[in-house]
């Protein structure tokens, strides 16, 4: 049997409602947390929407004592009106019909269609309970309602003063729908913040009547306040970069700023939207920056004639926002925030292209910057393929794939491994005699390697010895570096106390610096200290480190023949195990970043402390010292 006091349409609402209620997590994502956020948003998204239509320009939300959350604007107010089909007043018809207000699809720019875009009613529905006031032609109008059913009809309330509009929504989340009610204060400001950044006449004023935690949110700047702030805890390399571009249909904002770092940030808005997954406009500003850069950097000469920067490289260190105001966007993928009109791409292309050439005409110094940086990042790709490339290609040749000069060692527990870089073959040798063959690994090397701070990545990585170096050390470098492939747990330099040998310490701790950064910073390399003086007496060795332990020495012994310590090749294996491989008594200076000023600087301070482990140690453990020297 048919109720005819029903007319079809009413029944539609009711199933809508239950539905979203049986569903809720189709409506709002889920019924955690986020979802939870997501009703203050679905809310201020009408507030939001008065905003980009010029009618409103203050929003103040509140978390209440209760347990409810009010959302204020000062827009025309909710149309409470007639409703010429329902025979109701609109603002009932827009809370409880599921999408309801056919005048939403006439808005200009809408925050409809984002996540879900489901507005008030989905709220209502999720609501324990629900008012909302309007004032309007003096008038002050309300509703209730309880999960989405009015609790009686649209009345006057009072009075407000001519001319004064505005809606206000309070709504209690339903606790049997949600896991939680407790909003998270810092969560909703970040919403917040990047609503009012992205509508600079809007202010936003937030309250927290739990806490007494009060906000408020307001940009001139817009989204060059934007860019400034993404990048508050880096060096911007320049002054933000900005335009703003009617198209067909569509408005778009753009401000960009390079930081000193090597990632990518590049957000996209759609109507206020955060998409998320990307999208057609996205995908043209990329476009766009990867061809004016490079047409930059080729009308500059600051590209050799068949170098081309990639995507990649021209977008390190970037930050981006490309907001756009957009009459009937498409929204897609998994969490429908990725934009879909295709149209947009090419026109998003074309308004990045004509702007930033003409920027770049009229900044040359910052277009230098931006581009010079781009064609590091290029420069630095093409090392560590080069790199990767060597690596592979000595992989084919040897059978373990490591440097034909290194003694490994035999143990495989990382933890307990050693990899001694010694300067010259014959010092290689003799460490190759003296060392513990368990633990210790030698890598001799030919004498200096290449300076990698005066050549570029690509020559300095393909060098033989820096390519043995890496080869043997296991990490590879650039994109390729992966400290789990790393061969040994000490990386020890080991190189004589003079003028050369220091400069080869120099040259292979710049490498590291440039190269292995994560080595130091995880504590891997050191540097072995060899000995200052040498004195023999009765036909017995003494090696001292430093004045003072010499002077120890004669006293203890008597003096003998001093000399100044020649080099570590002239010491035979034992002398040489005594000295600086054993565990038991070299002196390891740790490398530290923060050593890293200057790799001369470094050594000057290395080579000035490096003597007061040793000290300590021999006054520590005088009768073995004695006996070891
Ligand atoms: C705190 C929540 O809902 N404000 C609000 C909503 C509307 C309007 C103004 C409004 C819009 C229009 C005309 C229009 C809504 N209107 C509709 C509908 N704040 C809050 N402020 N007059 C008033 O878009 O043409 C739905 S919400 F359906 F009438 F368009």
């Amino acid at each position: 049997m048919v109720e005819d006091n029903y007319s079809a349409k009413d029944i539609k609402v009711l199933e809508g409602l239950e539905g979203v209620r049986k569903r809720p997590a189709m409506y709002i994502g889920s019924t955690g947390k986020e979802g939870l956020h997501h009703l203050v948003y679905e809310i201020m998204d009408n507030s939001v929407d008065e905003c980009l239509a010029g009618v409103c320009n203050l929003i103040k939300i509140s978390l209440n004592k209760d347990g409810s959350v009010t959302v204020e604007d000062n827009g025309r107010g909710m149309p409470v009106d007639m409703h010429p089909v329902y025979k109701k007043s609109a603002m009932e018809v827009i809370v409880t019909k599921l999408h309801a207000g056919g005048k939403f699809d006439n808005k200009a720019y809408a925050v409809s269609g984002g996540l879900h875009g489901v507005g008030i009613s989905v709220v209502a529905a999720l609501s324990k309970k629900m008012t909302v006031e309007v004032k309007k032609d003096g008038q002050i109008y309300s509703q209730s309602y309880k999960i989405g059913t009015p609790l009686g009809d649209v009345k006057v309330i009072g009075k407000c003063e001519k001319g004064v509009t505005g809606t206000t929504v309070t709504f209690f989340p339903d606790d049997e729908i949600f896991s939680t009610t407790k909003f998270d204060f810092n969560t909703l400001c970040s919403r917040f913040r990047e609503v009012c950044m992205l509508n600079p006449g809007l202010k936003i004023i937030f309250s927290d009547e739990f806490t007494g935690k009060k906000e408020e949110f307001h940009y001139a700047g817009g989204l060059v306040e934007f860019v400034k702030w993404l990048n508050r805890t880096r060096e911007a390399l320049h002054k933000p970069i900005y335009f703003k571009k009617q198209g067909e249909d569509v408005i778009a904002e753009v401000a960009i700023q390079y930081n000193d770092s090597y990632n990518e940030n590049i957000h996209g808005f759609v109507n206020t939207i955060n998409t998320i997954e990307g999208g057609t406009h996205v995908a043209g500003f990329k476009t766009a920056l990867t061809r004016v850069i490079n047409d930059y950097a080729e009308k500059k000469g600051i590209l050799k004639k068949d170098e081309k920067l990639e995507g990649d490289d021209v977008r390190e260190g970037l930050v981006a926002i490309i907001s756009l105001r957009l009459k009937s966007p498409q929204f897609e993928g998994q969490t429908k925030t990725k934009l879909g009109n295709s149209e947009i791409k090419g026109i998003i292309d074309s308004i990045t292209t004509s702007a930033l050439a003409e920027f770049f005409e009229e900044n040359p110094d910052i277009a230098k910057k931006i581009t010079q940086k781009a064609a590091n990042a290029l420069k630095a790709r093409e090392a560590a393929k080069k790199a990767k490339d060597l690596v592979r290609r000595k992989n084919a040749l040897g059978m373990s794939g490591l440097p034909g000069k290194l003694a490994d060692c035999s143990s495989k527990k990382m933890e307990i491994t050693e990899l001694y870089i010694v300067e010259g073959q014959s010092a290689g040798g003799t460490a190759k005699g003296a060392r513990d063959k368990e633990f210790q690994a030698i890598l001799p090397l030919k004498g200096k390697i290449l300076n990698v701070e005066k050549a570029n990545p690509t020559k300095a990585l393909s060098s033989e010895e820096v390519a043995n170096l890496i080869t043997a050390i296991g990490t590879s470098v650039g994109d390729h570096f992966d400290i789990e492939k790393l061969r040994y747990n000490k990386v020890i330099i080991m190189a004589d106390a003079d003028v050369d040998g220091q400069h080869i310490k120099t040259l292979l701790l710049t490498l590291f610096f440039r190269y292995l950064p994560l080595l130091i910073e995880e504590g891997h390399v050191f540097v072995a200290v060899a000995p200052l003086y040498k004195m023999r007496r009765s036909g017995k060795d003494y090696y001292v480190y430093t004045e003072e332990e010499l002077r120890k020495v004669i006293e203890k012994f008597g003096k003998g023949d001093v000399q100044r310590f020649k080099g570590l090749g002239e010491m035979n294996d034992e002398q040489l195990w005594d000295t600086t491989m054993n565990p038991k008594t070299r002196i390891l200076k740790q490398i530290f970043v923060e050593d890293a000023v200057e790799a001369d600087e470094t050594f000057s301070i290395l080579m000035g402390d490096a003597v007061e482990p040793r000290r300590k140690f021999i006054e520590e453990n005088s009768k073995e010292a004695e006996l070891d020297l």
